[in-house]
């Protein structure tokens, strides 16, 4: 990033974020006026109560006291060795020890008059802030540790300064080293793709700790939009690409949702239901934090009922623990809390639905992924992932006969909204009676249809926020009608406004599966300058997460096609032509190796894992 641009700042600021898994930094200048917003995060450290429930905005240890007008000529973010380096009146490096996760390092050369003394401070708050600073003639450096408790703060920030810079830096660049030989992907002929994936990697990595529990908002560490609030990008989007690269940060991520059963279960009570009832959007307590209302940027303010109907995140949570599963096949996890939450999510389901008179079953007044129609009943996505989800429970040894024999029966009996004449399904009841609006003809996208068209207009219409009955195919590709992809792609594809960033990267994986590498490639594009050209306008308040997640989506499961079941790992490549290889850095089943995916086939260099080729595709299985 060279220059000061006031206005793009806080876009920057995200892109620069330092973190290290538990403590996450934005990249602000040193020295900083009114344009900077410069944000430091613990992970899961939320302050206030219900939807006003934040991220806490904790005291920044990358900032000195200085002349206001002191700018910084360049700042590069080494994304090899997550190192920040700023040049200018005042040269620095920082970086948030990926060894000591909480521990914060900064080096400063400049003119001694620019610099402060040394001495220590410490910052109380619901998280302690303590920092040592050592000034020798024209070097500065700074010492400092964040954690809720002061004793372990006072004491990590001792260590460090104990330690000195040079160790430090050491064991940071061997860590990040180390992460990099995990989940490095090479798209072997497209140089640009390239760059942005290592960028998406660093941000990936960077945000989620693998210690106790992790709470993943959707903006990560990075910056506070939605509050830090946790939603199904955490389980959905994000989870597979660490379950498959560093196991046990995405089992801290389901730690998070373990650890919130009980509320879960408490808020399925309070509905009359049983079983766990998850949040759409969830903070600290696991309680339900989505706000009520919300101000669009036409001013108007409108109700926000997804607390209240966006329930296909009790099966998304699901979805992630056998995700989390089939990568590791983590034998405690799946006899102990990985089977209560496979179990208890399978309970709310069964007592959620309604059967008619005829004996179907339905699911009444949701919202999809699709937030443009809500309420609605028999969402496709919602009754196929909880007919999953029964079903996947039912599967579990030691499930007592008549609660199968039950989740079976309503799983079988649940609509689906699948047309055998077509092959389309209908998103939800009524979907195809609505205005047959197809947005891809009437504006550029991704585009913000809502505001195109007003909240009221955009219900009457086909037109889709984001894929709906296409994330089946991606997720649960298994529950689909087989050969059901090509003519709901040519459906709802059109039909789709991207207007959320979920969209684009999930489109590129289907596309990519369907064959059709040019609008692939294109959606793909879009996914991963989101943030690099902050398409959204909302880059300021953080890096979207989820985006990212579905990117490496999009290469490893889309592309690639690589697919963890029970019993072996699935590849079934469609590679575009001009891409020479694609290869992925991958642990199965304990077992990390890598992946090269090339036009006359595939290659893995472990002698721990077996490859073989099935029919068209190839099965990796560990002994
Ligand atoms: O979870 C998403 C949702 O799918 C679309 N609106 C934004 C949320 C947070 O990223």
């Amino acid at each position: 990033m060279k220059g000061f641009d006031p206005h793009r700042e806080r876009m920057y600021e995200s892109l620069l974020t330092l973190a290290d898994g538990r403590l996450g930094t934005r990249g602000s200048p040193l020295v900083g006026d009114r344009a900077t917003t410069p944000g430091v995060f613990l992970s899961g450290c939320y302050e206030g109560e219900g939807p006003a429930t934040e991220l806490a905005r904790l005291p920044p240890w990358s900032r000195l006291a200085g002349a206001a007008d002191i700018r910084p000529y360049r700042r590069t973010l080494d994304l090899r060795a997550g190192i920040l380096y700023e040049d200018g009146p005042l040269t620095s490096l920082r970086f948030s020890s990926l060894a000591r996760p909480g521990t914060v390092v900064m080096r400063v050369y400049a003119d001694p008059a620019l610099l402060p003394p040394g001495g220590a401070m410490t910052v109380p708050g619901p998280v302690t802030t303590a920092l040592r600073d050592h000034r020798l003639g024209p070097v500065f450096e700074r010492f400092g540790a964040y954690d809720p408790d002061p004793r372990v703060a006072e004491a990590a920030a001792v260590t460090a300064e104990e330690v000195g810079f040079d160790r430090l830096l050491h064991e940071h660049r061997e860590a990040w080293a180390r992460r990099w030989r995990e989940a490095e992907v090479v798209v072997d002929g497209d140089p640009d793709l390239q760059r942005t994936i290592r960028l998406t990697l660093f941000h990936l990595m960077a945000s989620v700790g693998e210690q106790g529990e992790a709470a993943v908002g959707a903006r990560g560490l990075t910056g506070s939009a939605y509050r830090g609030h946790v939603f199904w990008d955490s389980d959905v989007f994000v989870l597979p690409f660490l379950a498959a690269t560093h196991p046990a940060a995405a089992r801290a991520m389901l730690e998070y949702r373990v650890r919130r059963l009980p509320a879960a279960r408490a808020e399925a009570i309070r509905r009359g239901r049983a079983g766990a009832r998850f949040p759409w959007e969830s903070a600290l307590s696991g309680g339900d934090v989505t706000p009520t209302s919300a101000r669009l940027p036409t001013g108007e303010v409108i109700r926000v009922r997804t607390g209240e109907w966006e329930e296909h995140i009790v099966a998304d949570v699901a979805w992630a623990a056998a995700c989390y599963l089939d990568w590791t096949g983590d034998a405690d996890f799946a006899a102990g809390a990985g089977r209560e939450l496979m179990v208890e999510t399978a309970r709310y389901w069964a007592s959620r639905v309604r059967r008619d008179r005829a004996g179907r079953v339905h699911i009444d007044t949701v919202t999809g992924p699709d937030e443009y129609h809500e309420p609605v009943d028999d969402n496709a996505y919602t009754n196929v992932m909880a007919r999953w989800n029964l079903r996947r429970a039912a599967a579990l040894p030691g499930v007592a006969d008549e609660e199968r024999t039950t989740w079976r029966a309503i799983a079988a009996a649940l609509v689906d909204g699948y047309d055998p004449r077509t092959g389309v399904y209908e998103q939800f009841t009524g979907f195809f009676g609505l205005e047959p609006i197809v947005i891809a003809e009437l504006a550029a996208r991704p585009v913000a249809a809502d505001l195109l068209l007003g909240t009221k207009r955009i219900k009457q219409t086909q037109v889709l926020k984001q894929p709906d009955v296409l994330m089946l195919h991606h997720l649960v590709p298994d529950q689909v009608a087989p050969g059901s992809l090509p003519v709901n792609l040519d459906f709802y594809e059109p039909r789709t406004a991207h207007g959320s960033s979920l969209s684009p990267a999930i489109h590129a994986a289907l596309l990519a599966r369907g064959g059709r590498f040019e609008p692939a490639l294109e959606w793909l594009r879009v996914a991963t300058r989101i943030d690099l050209d902050d398409l959204t306008g909302t880059t300021a308040g953080g890096l979207h997460l989820a985006t990212m997640g579905g990117l490496w989506q999009a290469l490893a499961f889309g592309f690639a096609g690589v697919r963890a079941t029970h019993r072996c790992l699935v590849v079934d490549p469609r590679l575009p032509p001009r891409w020479n290889a694609l290869e992925f850095g991958l642990r199965y089943r304990g077992v990390p190796f890598r992946l090269r995916v090339e036009p006359r086939g595939v290659e893995i260099d472990s002698d721990a894992l077996r490859l073989r080729r099935t029919g068209g595709r190839w099965e990796v299985t560990s002994p």
